[in-house]
């Protein structure tokens, strides 16, 4: 068992223990930094003299020391300093970096010394974390200091980075995207928080949103199609289908106009291929509906709309709501849409621009249907009206394109027996 006292720190001033870097029973290894001190104007590491064990610490954060204190017991094999600093060892002025000659020196890291590529010099951060931050190549002027003074800890650090990895995950697997990232921010400072961790599926759809916005340069065209007729037809054939048990909502009606259109527009049925430059086109209409539930947002796929009646249709639209909201939906029953609808009309809104699916080269958004004034020519009449926007993959589809389809879409919902046919 020997004793290790402070070494000769160069100043006749009590330094500060700012961060203590090991426990009792550590086996360290020879110059590992044990304890981090600071001065007025520097700071700096007391390293192991030999490898060995700590047996005793004897300052803590925050105590004052000065040159022959005793810091620590070690079982190596001298005693380590000296209390009467009668033979010091080489002393080091914390305000004049030099070399280290003997083991029992602190490696003096004074502000003037640069740790890391920019000039970090005016930052409070020990040695050791200067160093941490090096080897992990972290910018010290881009880290929040949570300590005294804005100290950066070894922990603003680790925080700095797994915010940084977090937010690399949920971006494209397309590196070089070239995005500053959020700093991390302590809310708590402006006012009582609470933190909710997101749900798995939550998680994922982060992720996939991120990706297509960013992959795909998106627009979105609006229309107004006028349903008047069709709501008289679909609230005429109600009863009926109530009697069987099935809700005949205006979304069934959207799917199959939709299928009309994308039948006379084929390059909205499609989807980039992944070298870019080939578009496949799809002979088959599958439909991805959006269906938001407590955990998140899901997109269960209703096949071969084009086959199937209205009732049928609507049977399957409420058995994959059903499905989704008790979390019973496969990752088959989510697979294969050529386009996608996200429907918000059950619940209110005038318009808005959905993000595309990938790879499916639009989404129509549809919103809540309103009785609005329209001129017929000769005097404003009452019309519902259902707002519809579509986003589009500008790689894909251009502006004109887009006009025509949405207003195709729009057509088949006025004129419903062209649906009917
Ligand atoms: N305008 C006006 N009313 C509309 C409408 C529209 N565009 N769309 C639906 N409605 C009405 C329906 O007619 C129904 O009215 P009643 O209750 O009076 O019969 C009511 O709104 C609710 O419809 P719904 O949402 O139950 O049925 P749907 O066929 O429109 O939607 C499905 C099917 C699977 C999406 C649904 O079960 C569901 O989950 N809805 C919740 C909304 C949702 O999740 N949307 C996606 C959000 S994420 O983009």
């Amino acid at each position: 068992m020997t004793h290790i006292y402070l070494p000769d720190t160069g100043s006749n001033n009590a330094l500060d223990v700012i961060e203590i870097l090991v426990n009792v029973g550590d086996r360290v290894e020879k110059d590992q930094a044990l304890f981090t001190l600071e001065s007025d104007k520097a700071t700096l590491d007391v390293p192991a003299p030999e490898a060995g064990t700590i047996t005793a610490i004897t300052i803590k954060v925050g105590s004052k020391i000065k040159t022959g204190d005793l810091i620590a017991e070690f079982s190596g094999s001298d005693t380590i300093g000296t209390p009467e600093v009668s033979a010091p060892v080489k002393t080091l002025p914390v305000e004049t970096p030099q070399p280290v000659t003997k083991a029992a020196a602190p490696i003096a890291v004074a502000t003037a010394t640069t740790m890391t590529p920019e000039d970090t010099t005016d930052l409070y951060a020990g040695p050791s974390v200067r160093r941490m931050a090096r080897l992990l190549g972290v910018n010290l002027k881009l880290v929040t200091g949570t300590g005294d003074k804005e100290r950066i800890t070894k922990d603003d650090i680790r925080a700095h980075v797994k915010n940084i990895v977090e937010r690399a995950q949920t971006l494209p697997t397309q590196s070089g995207s070239g995005l500053p990232t959020m700093p991390t921010i302590d809310f708590s400072q402006y006012g009582p928080i609470e933190t909710k961790a997101l749900s798995r599926i939550k998680k994922l759809t982060a992720q996939n949103l991120s990706r297509n916005w960013l992959l795909a340069p998106h627009v979105t065209q609006f229309i107004d199609a006028d349903i008047s007729d069709m709501e008289a037809f679909r609230k005429s054939q109600s009863a009926t289908y109530d009697k069987q048990g099935i809700k005949l909502t205006p979304l069934v009606f959207i799917m199959k106009a939709l299928v009309a259109a994308l039948k006379a527009a084929p390059t909205f049925n499609a989807s980039l291929d992944a070298s870019g430059d080939n578009l496949v086109l799809k002979n088959y209409f599958h439909i991805g509906i959006a269906v938001d539930t407590p955990d998140g947002l899901v997109v269960p796929v209703i096949r071969d709309v084009d086959q199937k009646s209205l009732s049928t249709l609507a049977k399957e639209l409420a058995e994959v709501g059903t499905k989704a909201r008790a979390k019973q939906l496969t990752a088959a029953d989510m697979q294969g849409s050529s386009f996608t609808i996200s429907s918000l009309g059950g619940i209110g809104g005038t318009a808005f621009t959905p993000i595309i699916n990938l790879p499916n080269v639009a989404i129509l958004g549809v919103s809540k249907a309103a009785i609005k004034p329209v001129w017929d020519g000769t005097q404003f009449a009452p019309r519902l009206m259902l707002p519809l926007s579509l986003s589009y993959d500008h790689r894909v589809i251009d502006g004109a394109e887009a006009a025509r389809f949405i207003v195709t879409i729009a057509n088949y919902l006025q004129e419903i027996r062209l649906l009917l046919l």
